[in-house]
């Protein structure tokens, strides 16, 4: 029996389709988020075969957050600045495995007007044992006017991106983004190499019944947490809970479940990292614009992350993003019994 084969849009046609509502229709930024989906189907290939190859394992080195860095985060880091470096419509690149911004001398279009915030390899420290990892991305127009992009540039509060996404390199590889008019996810196929549009116009809940955070770390929350913590466990039918504890440790996999089930992620402020342990630029505001476009939100306790004000490229903010329910209940424990710590 012939079954009738559905129409498919790739990433490739979507972005093309969706051009004219961007903010400066000239074409460039659909040639960024397509320099994007190549290098990030690149490192899909990669991160499919670390089982077979020597390629897991530290690299040796140790990145900028004083972290350890495997061989996949340094593969994926050198795919997206290659990528981005020859694409054309990329001044500068500020990277997680990078201490200081990538500026780059355009020979192709002259002065490129974009700079991308990434962080190439999320949750590395699951990389060897099979568990869903993924890459964050930010773009923004420059501030600069000229030349290579500078370090100033991406002192952008998150409301000035123009476009951010992820990709997630699970079970299936989904890659999905936002221009500000809504998200929308692409599921890569890869018997055919592309991703192909199978989340349109994606809705969280907005009121999920899941909760992810470490709760190894229980005794170091400040106070609001813990509330919030015993809040989600407490039993209630009306509400339906006790929630599902749901965990993964990979943020772009945790946030992805929460995006399409409804749920909350929080990185909270500990006494051991008061300012959490995420990024702003290239980790929390990311996914903060995208659960916004959502109909989610996105909070550091008290504040909206998309209003924070960088100082440092590689600065951290405590994280609680998801369902607006579960993000303002949360916010209101913070403020009820943690007022000082956020
Ligand atoms: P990484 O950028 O070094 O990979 O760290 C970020 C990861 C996130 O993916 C995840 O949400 C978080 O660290 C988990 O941290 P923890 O192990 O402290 O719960
Ligand atoms: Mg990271």
């Amino acid at each position: 029996m012939n079954i009738p084969r559905k129409h498919i849009t790739t990433l490739g046609q979507f972005i093309i389709e969706r051009q004219a509502e961007f903010p400066y229709a000239k074409g460039e930024l659909s040639r960024l988020l397509r320099d994007i989906g190549i290098a990030s189907k690149v490192v899909n290939r990669e991160v499919n075969k670390a089982g077979l190859v020597d390629i897991l394992g530290d690299a040796g080195s140790v990145n900028v957050q004083g972290e350890s860095v495997k061989k996949l985060d340094v593969f994926a880091n050198e795919q997206f600045i290659a990528a981005l470096s020859s694409g054309g419509e990329c001044c500068a690149i500020a990277s997680e495995e990078n201490e200081e911004i990538i500026p780059i001398q355009n020979k192709v279009s002259g002065d490129a007007k974009y700079i991308v915030a990434i962080d190439p390899l999320d949750g590395s420290s699951n990389i060897d044992v099979n568990v869903s990892i993924g890459t964050i991305f930010s773009i923004y127009r420059r501030k600069s006017g000229s030349g290579p992009g500078r370090e100033e540039d991406f002192f952008q509060e998150g409301t000035q991106q123009v476009a951010a996404g992820y990709v997630t390199y699970g079970s299936s590889t989904m890659l999905v983004y936002t221009t500000g008019h809504g998200v929308n996810g692409f599921t890569l196929d890869p018997s055919i190499g592309e991703f192909c549009l199978s989340h349109q116009a994606m809705q969280i809940p907005k009121h999920g019944k899941i909760y992810s955070i470490n709760e190894g770390n229980y005794s170091r929350f400040p106070e609001g947490v813990k509330k919030f913590v015993r809040y989600c466990q407490e039993e209630e039918t009306s509400s339906g809970r006790p929630f599902s504890s749901r965990y993964i440790g990979s943020l772009v996999a945790d946030f992805h479940r929460n995006l399409i089930k409804g749920g909350i992620f929080i990185y909270p402020p500990t006494a051991k990292t008061p300012r959490g342990k995420l990024r702003l630029l290239y980790e929390c505001n990311p996914l903060a614009f995208i659960a916004e476009q959502a109909g989610g939100k996105a909070s550091d306790g008290s504040k909206r992350i998309l209003s924070l004000h960088p100082a440092a490229l590689h600065e951290r903010t405590p994280l609680f993003i998801g369902s607006e329910e579960l993000v303002k209940k949360a916010e209101e424990c913070m403020q009820k019994y943690s007022p000082v710590a956020v």
